[in-house]
């Protein structure tokens, strides 16, 4: 007999051991994911339901006997169809046009820009665990630059990169765009990379040192009319990553973009971030839908989303992608620039770094 509250109930459950929200939606949108994958990184890109969460999930599922974890994979029992059955639970549906990737904009004109950032990237410096790297695909960098052209935000534009182990500052140089570009960046292996890169194609890069903790020095402050940035995601690193982007616009109607997730990021984080804008008095004007989707990072068998993962095996293909956020600043915008308060890199629901 399946009681009416099971999934409301084993919500319940997780939610008392996470300290995350969780809705028994989310347990739907698992046993929904699971009909069409037993790959638990594939449960979270169709599920996006963040990585400890849904582990909780899953082994709540196990438990009563709903799923099996049997070896790398998790199939659905008898008694996980009859759940199905009952509370008509559907297979997910996810089909993006196939030219675009669902990203919405042509890369006709950045071809050779495309070809060009390959064969500089192939010697990039690898993602590294200590600052919570994780990279782009080749293609989505070059279409945040076309995306940023299509909004006219980087035509004789100055752009700020807050963090650039996309390496998007190359590929807007190499459009040629842009007046001005200049990179802060924590990793002096990443700073060395894109100077080294800036001078031998006589790009209009610059990268220098910079601690997101830190206020943005003075020179910085007031000064470009576009940022981007691709944030950690715990909700001091979204403030901060986000403000300091803000602190370097000039005034009104400048642009910032940057990625937010669903593997690392509630909802409920989602609406602090939107608040958090709101209040900052910048509107967003533009998100688009798996965006961002990043290469594995060498270092997964190290992360709390391998440790809390109910079954071991690494992931196959990409799983990890992010929405992209485009906002622009209103008159009386804030500039909030103070130091951090609090560790940018670990909260209940960050798993990757
Ligand atoms: N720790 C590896 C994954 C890091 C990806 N960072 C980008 C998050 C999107 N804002």
């Amino acid at each position: 007999m399946i009681g009416e509250n099971i999934l409301e109930n084993i919500a319940e459950i997780v939610r008392e051991k996470t300290r995350i929200p969780v809705y028994g939606v989310d347990v739907r949108r698992i046993l929904s994911a699971l009909q069409v994958t037993d790959d638990f990184w594939e449960i979270i890109f169709y599920s996006e339901v963040t990585v400890p969460a849904a582990s909780e999930i899953l082994k709540e599922l196990d438990r009563k006997g709903i799923v099996k974890l049997s070896g790398d994979v998790i199939v659905i029992t008898e008694k996980g169809y009859e759940i199905i059955k009952k509370f008509e639970i559907p297979k997910p549906y996810y089909k993006k046009c196939p030219t675009c990737s669902g990203r919405g904009i042509s890369l006709e004109d950045f071809e050779e820009v495309l070809r060009e950032f390959k064969k500089i990237a192939q010697n990039r410096p690898e993602a590294i665990q200590q600052y919570d790297q994780g990279y782009v695909l080749p293609e989505v960098t070059v279409s945040r630059v076309a995306l940023m052209a299509n909004k006219m935000d980087l035509q004789n534009k100055r752009l700020l990169v807050i963090g650039d182990d996309d390496l998007t500052s190359i590929a807007a140089g190499l459009s040629n765009l842009p007046k001005e570009v200049v990179v802060l960046e924590i990793d002096e292996r990443l700073v060395n990379f894109i100077n080294k890169i800036s001078e031998e194609y006589g790009l209009k890069v610059n990268a220098e040192i910079y601690d997101i903790r830190n206020p943005l020095p003075e020179r910085h402050y007031a000064k470009y009319d576009t940022f981007i940035t691709d944030p950690s995601e715990t909700r001091e690193a979204l403030r901060l990553f986000i403000s300091r982007g803000i602190s370097g616009l000039h005034g009104p109607r400048c642009a910032g973009y940057f990625g937010i997730t669903r593997a690392e990021a509630s909802l409920e984080k989602w609406y602090y971030l939107q608040k958090m804008l709101l209040d900052m008095r910048v509107v967003i004007t533009d998100m688009i839908h798996n965006f961002n989707i990043y290469v594995n990072w060498g270092y997964a068998e190290k992360t709390r989303a391998m440790q809390v993962a109910p079954v071991k095996k690494a992931p196959k293909r990409e799983w990890y992608t992010s929405t992209m956020y485009r906002i622009e600043t209103l008159e009386g915008f804030v500039r909030y620039n103070e130091p951090a308060k609090e560790d940018i890199y670990e909260d209940e629901e960050s798993s990757t770094v």
